[in-house]
């Protein structure tokens, strides 16, 4: 696998045959003064995912650098309609949406995904095609208690999930499984939006993901 051949796991068809552009990454970020990277936004409903993603593409945007959010929720409205919450639709829900932040990393964007996305297994499979493309993963942990989560209760889900309304809801009767070695974990309980926001920018200059911007 080199960072300009097919991801891995991709299909293995004799007829259906990677294509090659005619501009390498190398120069389209050279051009762009830039890295492009993901930043997967891992953590309970309700933890703030959406309110850090939305505030990290403002704080991107307004400096000139190319962010573009992906949210669960939306993308449940369009690319990933046809999926539900059992473990097999989480995991086709993450797979695809790793595909789709690769390919804006790679653009020499910044992919800012938020999703709950609950599975080890999922996030680390998304991670290693970020890995094996050579392109930074900076996987952060949206850690608000359970409790809090419930108590802020945005959508009136967990109360539903409570009653029995709604099953498998993720806290509740589903499983989450937070990440053992994230890039950094973010208190959103104890912590304000803009302080979080600010911890994810450090990350990302550290990353080269700023460019020259001051
Ligand atoms: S994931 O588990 O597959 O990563 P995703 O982030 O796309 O989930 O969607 C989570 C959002 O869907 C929640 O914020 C909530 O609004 C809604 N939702 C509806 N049903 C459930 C459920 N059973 N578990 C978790 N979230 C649910």
């Amino acid at each position: 696998m080199t960072r300009s051949g097919p991801p891995p796991g991709g299909t293995k068809s004799d007829t259906v045959i990677w294509q090659r552009g005619l501009v390498s990454r190398d120069e389209r970020w050279h051009l762009l003064g830039r890295n492009g990277a993901t930043v997967w936004l891992t953590g309970l409903s309700g933890a703030g995912k959406s309110t850090l993603a939305a505030a990290l593409e403002r704080a991107l945007v307004s400096r000139r650098l190319p962010a573009y959010r992906l949210d669960g929720d939306n993308i449940r409205h369009g690319l990933n309609s046809n999926l539900g919450f059992s473990a097999e639709d989480r995991h086709e829900n993450i797979r695809r949406i790793g595909e789709v932040a690769r390919l804006f990393a790679d653009s020499g964007a910044v992919a800012l995904t938020a999703f709950i996305s609950p599975y080890r297994a999922d996030r680390d499979m998304v991670r290693a095609t970020h890995v094996a493309a050579e392109l930074s993963f900076l996987e952060v942990f949206v850690d608000a208690a359970l409790e809090v989560c419930e108590q802020r209760d945005p959508k009136g889900l967990y109360k539903k999930a409570r009653a029995g309304i709604i099953k498998g809801f993720t806290g509740i009767d589903d499983p989450y499984e937070p990440p053992q070695k994230p890039e950094l974990v973010v208190h959103t309980d104890q912590d304000s939006v803009e302080a979080c926001v600010e911890q994810i920018l450090v990350l990302l200059g550290e990353r080269g993901v700023l460019g020259n911007e001051p």
